[in-house]
């Protein structure tokens, strides 16, 4: 049920594909950038409107727009928390990320879903404990809710590719 590999998450299809997104919605560097420009202009639209409805979208939180151009139904945002020491509630908004992913996918009645190494690049995460806690937080979620029947980790790089291979 849950699978590692490693690649481009744009190139990979998925009922959802997740977004490791910041609090403005507004695109960004890294796995953002790349999501946006391989889904297209339709995908900034939405995540435009949802500012206007909500303001952005929280740490640990999550919100759904369409896929566009991406070999998926949806897209998830979700925006991974900024790592300064480790007592800034790191560990608990990185586990939210990928548990308010996944209760978001199943309202969208999705049976597979593509997550990134959330936090890992830009905010610094360090790399094993995102890895533990994302491979926890799904293991815990699939024990749990039977809907969702492939959870796949797309790893860029592959210090992290090597981790979650060994963690799984
Ligand atoms: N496919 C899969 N994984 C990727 C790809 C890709 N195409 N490109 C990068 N990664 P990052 P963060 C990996 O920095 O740390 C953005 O500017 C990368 O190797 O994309 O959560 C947002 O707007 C790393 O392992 O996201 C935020 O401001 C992982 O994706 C900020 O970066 C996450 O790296 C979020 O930082």
């Amino acid at each position: 049920m849950i699978e590692v590999i490693k690649g481009d998450i744009t190139k990979v299809s998925a009922d959802i594909i997740v977004n490791a997104a910041n609090n403005t919605l507004l695109g960004g560097g890294g796995v953002d950038g790349a999501i946006h420009r391989a889904a297209g202009k339709a995908i900034l639209e939405q995540c435009l409107h949802i500012r206007h409805g909500q303001g952005g979208c929280k740490t640990g939180e999550a919100v759904i727009t369409t896929a566009g151009h991406l070999n998926a139904r949806y897209i998830i945002h979700t925006v991974g928390p900024l790592y300064q020491d480790g007592h800034h509630r790191e560990a608990a908004l990185l586990a939210a990320c990928y548990k308010n992913s996944l209760m978001l996918a199943l309202r969208y009645a999705a049976h597979s879903i593509a997550f990134p190494n959330i936090s890992t690049g830009i905010y610094g995460y360090p790399k094993q404990q995102a890895a533990s806690i994302a491979i926890a937080t799904v293991r815990a979620f699939l024990g749990e809710y039977t809907q969702i029947k492939k959870v796949l980790f797309v790893c860029y790089d592959q210090e992290n590719f090597t981790l979650y291979s060994n963690l799984l």
